[in-house]
């Protein structure tokens, strides 16, 4: 690798390296313009396409990532203080995000016995090495206490290789001259669990080729193992050749995860962005030098902040995002607290209740609104009645969704023939309204509200207060601590 200039960040796998100068170009380019149009769009998407097949990204799995960031950057609306091509950054961090893997997978802990990690892979792609790595890794980060196993008789000099590495990590190494793998794995297992061992880490054999032979042999092991993990080992120099035998090794022996090794080399990114889409197994951990501690965690967020080298501005989008949310729920505070929940703030409410979800993550996001309990939330409509609910208010006259006192049975006949709905669910809208109107009453008193509104008040305050202070409300005892 050449070597870098002094005092430089931790390099990322270089196999992103060049991924990443394309992106950040990308993005430069878009921004300079000031606004996105539908031409720049349409620009950086295809500049988006042509980075992902330079890195050796398959076609189609380039051609379904265009069309979901196509589809998310049409819908881009303009938000306060952030630039359009800004958003484009996030929905395309978003979708590489998704692309590798999404949440990172945890390991599956066996609780009645020792936990059971077969490794798996072509001839040199690392098993070995990485097998090593990852007792180090579980040693030292999870605390545990691992075996490894030598499950390749195959090569005469593997089962050395294993013992030196298990001796400079302290780690003991099970082996058998001769004899067949699946027999030798299971003995693996039982001197773990006489030694105390709660991890076993089988170092099966490589081929050059996937063969009948070896996919028995395997296949065998894992019959007489019960793996809890099976983790493909992929060479990422090989490129999509590397991706074609994943997919491979997956139908055969439908693996857990892989781990992507020598991204330290100078392959294209492609591997790596391609794998999970084809075999739909998640990448686990990556490989980034030969040494035992070059393993790292494969964190598909984090990974695609790297590819993008975008966090700042991605940063910068959610936060105005949040914003947006919080100043829409304060000015609805705002008008509840003033005593004026109509039904048609009520209307409004469902309105962007159902855009954004539902009443507890709404109210969890403003200040103080962890604290509501529970039960102080199960008066709130669930998002999938709201659209009926909806229709019902939209039947009444302005008066009956000020006043819904005057709402008699009649009336509630009349509204439901108008909205399509029966007297029953006018008669939960009705009572609906009535127990949101009482449960803001109740976080007023707890001052809730109070803190809320105080916020909004200090931009839109004194005209409010004025009419409060004509109509003789006394507003202030709700500020109070
Ligand atoms: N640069 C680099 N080299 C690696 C990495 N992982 C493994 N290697 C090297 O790849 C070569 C093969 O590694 P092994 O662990 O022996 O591969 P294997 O899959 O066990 O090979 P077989 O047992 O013969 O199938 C060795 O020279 C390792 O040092 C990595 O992440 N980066
Ligand atoms: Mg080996």
């Amino acid at each position: 690798m050449p070597a870098s200039g002094p005092s430089q960040e931790p390099r990322d796998p270089s196999v992103f390296e060049a991924l990443a100068q394309r992106f950040s170009s990308i993005f430069s380019g878009l921004g300079r313009g000031g606004s996105l149009t539908e031409k720049n769009i349409e620009e950086g998407i295809r500049e988006v396409r042509k980075a992902l097949l330079e890195a050796d990204v398959n076609l189609t799995v380039v051609r379904s990532f265009v069309e979901r960031v196509r589809a998310k950057a049409v819908g881009i609306e303009a938000i306060r203080g952030v630039k359009p091509h800004e958003q484009f950054v996030k929905i395309v961090q978003d979708e590489i995000t998704t692309l590798l893997g999404g949440d990172s997978a945890r390991i599956r802990w066996n609780d009645r016995g020792p936990t059971v990690i077969m490794m798996v892979g072509l001839q040199g792609t690392g098993k070995t090495t990485t097998t090593a790595k990852l007792a180090r890794w579980l040693k030292k980060r999870e605390s545990k206490k691992p075996m490894l196993v030598a499950a390749d008789v195959q090569r005469p000099a593997a089962i050395e290789q294993l013992r030196v590495l298990g001796r400079q990590l302290d780690v003991p190494v099970y082996a058998e001259e001769g004899g067949r793998p699946p027999k030798i794995c299971r003995r693996g297992i039982q001197a773990a669990i006489d030694k105390g061992c709660d991890v076993v880490l089988l170092d099966t054999a490589g081929r050059l080729h996937i063969d009948d032979e070896l996919m028995d042999e395997l296949e065998d092991i894992r019959a007489k193992t019960e793996p809890q993990e099976i983790w493909l080992v992929v060479d990422a120099m090989l490129g999509q050749d590397a991706v074609t035998s994943a997919a491979e090794f997956n139908q055969r022996l439908d693996v857990t995860g892989v781990i992507l090794t020598k991204t330290d080399g100078d392959a294209r990114g492609g591997a790596a962005l391609a794998i999970r889409d084809v075999t739909g197994k998640p990448i686990r951990y990556v490989g980034i030098g030969e040494k035992l501690d070059q393993l790292e965690a494969f964190v598909p967020e984090r990974m695609a902040q790297r590819i993008l080298g975008m966090g700042d501005v991605v940063g910068l989008v959610e936060q105005a995002q949040e914003v947006i949310d919080q100043e829409q729920a304060q000015k609805q505070v705002e008008r509840m607290l003033m005593d004026r929940f109509t039904l048609d703030d009520m209307k409004d409410q469902f309105h962007s209740l159902m855009k954004m979800g539902d009443m507890r993550s709404l109210i969890a996001k403003l200040p103080g609104g962890a604290a509501i309990t529970e039960e102080q939330m199960a008066g709130m409509p669930q998002p999938q009645d709201m659209r009926r609910m909806v229709a019902v208010i939209d039947s009444m006259t302005p008066q009956e969704r000020v006043d819904p006192s005057v709402i008699h049975m009649q009336r509630r006949h009349r509204i439901a023939r108008g909205s399509g709905t029966n007297v029953n669910l006018v008669g939960e809208v009705i009572k609906s309204h009535r127990e949101m109107g009482k449960q803001f009453k109740a976080l007023k008193k707890q001052g809730l509200m109070g803190r809320m509104a105080s916020r909004s008040l200090n931009r839109a305050k004194t005209k409010r207060l004025k009419k409060h202070k004509r109509e003789g409300t006394d507003i202030k005892k709700w500020f109070s601590p």
